[in-house]
């Protein structure tokens, strides 16, 4: 039996190979890894999504939910899930804390319609491959898509030549659509829901539309900093952390938001992983080890302590 290994710090992937990656996984670990088309992007490409346990048999576990590449060109978010499925695959003794009494639940690739573009013909292309009702624009900023204050103020755009442009209507995207269906499907024991993009070293929390805080602010905060400590002591990587709306920019229809705002996540983060090369979206392939490694430091961290409380 000819199963497809991947070095995941060796290269990037298409979305293609990531799928024939994640196909092998169910064969490689019988009673540990579940695999479930959760549904098709806009080009009909399967939006794979995939479940890890320690195999103890137990089910309805509370879940961390992380998923990647929202954005086509951030090509170390999907890299850096890939890292974590191997991680707890690989090592089930050393990250047994992690399993004990959580489901992980990863998509390493929301958006493959806009991620294939970019390793096909447009290198920095960040939206979707949708046509909007606009002939000469495509494509919708999935992270402005979600249906929670959707449009709200500045924080997303209605003119679809924009790279913010958040849709026609709230989850107009079949993209969308799947996460929120994954985040809905789990919204009674959601402890942890994380998005991985880059570029930028922040931690984002709730919410991106306001410069109010949600309930949980200060829970989500402690878990934050747990995941900024845990960098900087291992490699003096420095993260900021803090809500969207101060940190960077309001944001509205993004999918923290969402997800704290209707699924009921405790905690739920947009991790913007270190910028490289020279826009900060291509990291060279040798520095894919050291991004990866760093940033699974402090995503331990952070589960230790959403575990924990
Ligand atoms: N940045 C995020 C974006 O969607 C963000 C920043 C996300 C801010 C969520 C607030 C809330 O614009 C990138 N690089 O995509
Ligand atoms: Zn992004």
């Amino acid at each position: 039996l000819q199963l497809p290994q991947i070095d995941v710090m060796g290269a990037f992937y298409t979305h293609a190979e990531i799928n024939e990656y994640l196909d092998s996984l169910p064969q490689r670990y019988p009673q540990r890894a579940l695999l479930k088309t959760f549904g098709w992007s806009y080009e009909r490409r399967p939006l794979k999504l995939l479940t890890i346990n320690n195999g103890d048999g137990r089910t309805n576990k509370p879940v961390i939910f992380i998923d990647a590449a929202m954005h086509a060109r951030e090509w170390i978010a999907p890299s850096f899930a890939l890292y974590i499925i191997e991680e707890l695959l690989t090592k089930p003794e050393e990250h047994a804390e992690l399993l004990k009494d959580y489901d992980w639940v990863i998509m390493p690739v929301v958006n493959a319609d806009g991620y294939e573009f970019t390793h096909t013909d447009s290198r920095y292309w960040r939206k979707t491959r949708k046509p909007t009702w606009d002939p000469e624009s495509i494509g919708t900023d999935l992270n402005r898509n979600f249906g929670y204050m959707w449009g709200r103020d500045d924080g997303s755009s209605a003119d679809p030549a924009e790279e913010i442009y958040r849709g026609e209507y709230a989850f107009d995207q079949p993209e969308s659509q799947v996460v929120r269906d994954v985040l809905l499907h789990y919204s009674d024991r959601l402890h942890f829901y994380l998005s991985l993009h880059s570029y930028g070293n922040y931690l984002l929390l709730p919410w991106g539309h306001t410069s109010d805080f949600p309930a949980n602010y200060y829970d989500m905060l402690e878990v934050a900093d747990a995941g900024a400590m845990a960098i900087v002591h291992a490699t003096n990587g420095i993260y900021s952390y803090g809500s969207g709306y101060y940190l960077m920019y309001a944001t509205s229809g993004d999918s923290t938001d969402y997800a704290v705002g209707v699924a009921n996540a405790k905690v739920a983060m947009t991790m913007e992983l270190p910028a490289g090369g020279w826009t900060g979206f291509d990291p060279w392939v040798s520095h894919i080890e050291g991004i990866v490694t760093e940033s699974w430091v402090g995503v331990r961290a952070m589960a230790m302590e959403v575990i924990r409380r």
